[in-house]
């Protein structure tokens, strides 16, 4: 298989490594010319992972180049998704393939949507892995990724293909599932990590924290139970509060995002729970208020 992989960021480039290591071809479309500059300095990247560290080479390029895309994966930030696409779509045709891995909901299932041609994959994954120069990355963990066919019909080719490039690699038959038990943890995780600027694990160490988590997970039990969506086999609280606690030295996606001053995933997060609970009729104002406060936030 030839991959492109769109979005270099920790998780683009820990599939770049798996896919090269499996022998398959892979080329990184970078944004900027400045960034393809720096990349082909060398033409390689680096994952380091209990001391050893191990070197990957391959192809990069700009969106603009002409080459057709059979296989694609977009690991861009959930909200430069459909942009991302949009900037290959014309090397993109009817037999092509695309895997999305990003948190939160809504670009999947618009691309879906706008492109019944191309074959249309999602995923979620709990890979763990930062960079700590351009480049060279950190392996902090070994998660699973699930991941399911979103376009319409019952080929499971694209799992079976990828079945030897990642052995955490598990097929979901109802990816829509696993991406709202993704999005319910990240609803009650990532916007109060983000407005208390703390770990994950202090949301469950003070009185005010505990409560407006507690608030935000019935509010999200209500909405998924209405659509009929089954979450965990507890409440969504106690599957928070273990995720917290298990993950509690790291900051939040979403808290980074913050104190980074980059954009934050907040409306492919919470802004889609309160827009399918609008549309459901249903009140969300623990979630509403955290949405508002984020974007208040990321707006300074
Ligand atoms: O997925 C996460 C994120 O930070 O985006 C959680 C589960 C909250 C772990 O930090």
């Amino acid at each position: 298989m030839h991959w492109h992989i769109l979005g270099a960021g920790a998780i683009g480039l820990l599939w770049a490594a798996k896919l090269r290591t499996a022998g398959h071809q892979v080329t990184l479309i970078l944004r900027t010319q400045d960034k393809l500059s720096q990349y082909n300095e060398t033409g390689r990247f680096s994952i380091t992972h209990d001391d050893t560290i191990q070197w990957f080479d391959t192809q990069a390029q700009l969106a603009d180049c002409d080459d057709p895309i059979d296989y694609l994966l977009i690991t861009t930030k959930s909200f430069a998704a459909a942009d991302a696409f949009a900037s290959v779509k014309q090397r993109i045709s009817a037999g092509t393939k695309v895997l999305l891995l990003h948190n939160g909901m809504g670009p999947q299932q618009q691309l879906r949507d706008e492109n019944p041609e191309v074959e249309i994959w999602a995923g979620s994954t709990t890979d763990g892995a930062y960079f700590d120069q351009p480049f060279s990355l950190i392996r902090a963990g070994i998660g699973e990724t699930h991941i399911g066919r979103l376009s319409d019909g019952d080929n499971d080719c694209l799992f079976q293909e990828l079945q030897g490039v990642d052995h955490q690699l598990r097929h979901a038959t109802d990816i829509e599932t696993v991406l709202w038990r993704k999005l319910a943890i990240n609803c009650a995780i990532n916007p109060l990590t983000a407005l208390f600027n703390c770990r994950n694990g202090e949301l469950l160490k003070y009185d005010d924290r505990r409560a407006a988590m507690a608030q935000i997970c019935k509010e999200v039990d209500e909405v998924t139970s209405a659509l009929g969506i089954s979450l965990f086999d507890r409440k969504l609280m106690e599957e928070a509060w273990d995720v917290a606690e298990l993950t509690g030295n790291n900051h939040s996606s979403m808290q980074q995002d913050i104190s980074h001053n980059r954009p934050t995933e907040i409306e492919t997060i919470t802004g889609y729970l309160c827009e399918v609970a609008d549309q459901a009729g249903i009140a969300t104002p623990a979630n509403r208020l955290v949405l508002e406060a984020v974007r208040g936030l990321s707006e300074e």
